[in-house]
């Protein structure tokens, strides 16, 4: 933070950087994993800040934890048992027990203070932590998913990006375990980043998820506070027939506009409609 400014400065994204004017900070510390920032914004609400990176904003939060989440949950004809991976201030959490056929929600993240201070800061996310269905455990998500077979209908890997703690979830391997943990017919996401800046990168998650995977589909949503103002998603299937591109379980419209913010089925399909440097790059 400098003259009342915090800027998102990363070689990740060289040259360029968000910036967010800052009105009180609400709470900085060095977890055991990651330098944890919380601080109010003058218009984007409360925001949380890893490794000098942005996590979320009050604000726009939704466009990202919707989109993440329901592009799973709804290419899935009855998804039970969902499994978090990351995701610790609860977003994804909260839109996963949207869906009344849930009868289980895991979270797995790697670091106790994002769950703990997202709980003090960030209410209109962790609130999911108090639901019934939901069960928390603390620790790396390659590691956990390592004890599970043939477990999860839906498996979302909502985590920080690949330099960090997150490294593991972005390479093969990982991708591995989560086809052997999922059951027939299961659907997973995961945060696969942006079509500007990050396109060698998606190419080869992409490939390496295709490898592993018969059905993967890139797709994205904007949002004004990620990198470039949109963010991606691997949307993969253990079914070879699933066309994920197509919401197999629909809201109606009325239940769209009072559920979500930002999801509906035919951004669901749209979001899978690239420009064509991006199409021609993942082809
Ligand atoms: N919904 C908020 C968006 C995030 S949060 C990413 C989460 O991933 C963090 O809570 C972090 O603690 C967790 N995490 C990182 N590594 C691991 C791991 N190995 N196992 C489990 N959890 C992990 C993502 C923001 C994307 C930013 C885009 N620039």
């Amino acid at each position: 933070i400098k003259d009342g400014w915090f800027r998102e400065i990363s070689d990740m994204w060289p040259g360029q950087a968000m910036t967010l004017k800052v009105k009180n900070v609400l709470h900085h510390e060095k977890s055991k994993y990651q330098d944890v920032l919380i601080f109010e914004s003058t218009d984007y609400g409360t925001v949380l800040v890893l490794d000098n990176v942005i996590q979320c904003t009050e604000r726009d939060e939704f466009a990202y934890q919707e989109m993440i989440t329901h592009l799973a949950m709804n290419s899935h004809p009855d998804p039970k048992k969902v499994l978090v991976i990351g995701g610790g201030d609860g977003g994804v959490l909260r839109e996963v027990i949207k869906h009344d056929c849930v009868e289980e929600a895991v979270l797995c993240d790697i670091d106790e203070a994002v769950i703990r201070l997202s709980k003090k800061y960030l209410p209109g996310m962790s609130i999911s932590y108090q639901h019934p269905k939901v069960k928390v455990h603390v620790g790396d998500g390659f590691k956990f998913l390592d004890d599970y077979k043939n477990e999860f209908d839906v498996i979302i890997t909502d985590s920080s990006d690949p330099e960090g703690p997150a490294e593991s979830l972005f390479q093969k391997p990982y991708f591995e375990l989560l086809f052997g943990a999922l059951k027939e017919g299961g659907v997973i996401t995961t945060q696969a980043e942006n079509q500007w800046l990050h396109l060698p990168l998606i190419t080869k998650l992409k490939k390496d998820c295709k490898e592993v995977f018969p059905t993967v589909e890139y797709a994205y949503t904007t949002i004004p506070t990620y990198p470039s103002g949109q963010i991606g998603f691997m949307v993969c299937s253990k079914d070879a027939n699933r066309d994920v591109s197509k919401p197999l379980r629909k809201w109606t419209p009325e239940e769209e506009d009072k559920l979500c913010r930002y999801y509906n089925a035919k951004i669901h399909e749209a979001s899978f409609v690239l420009p064509t440097f991006a199409r021609v790059a993942l082809q």
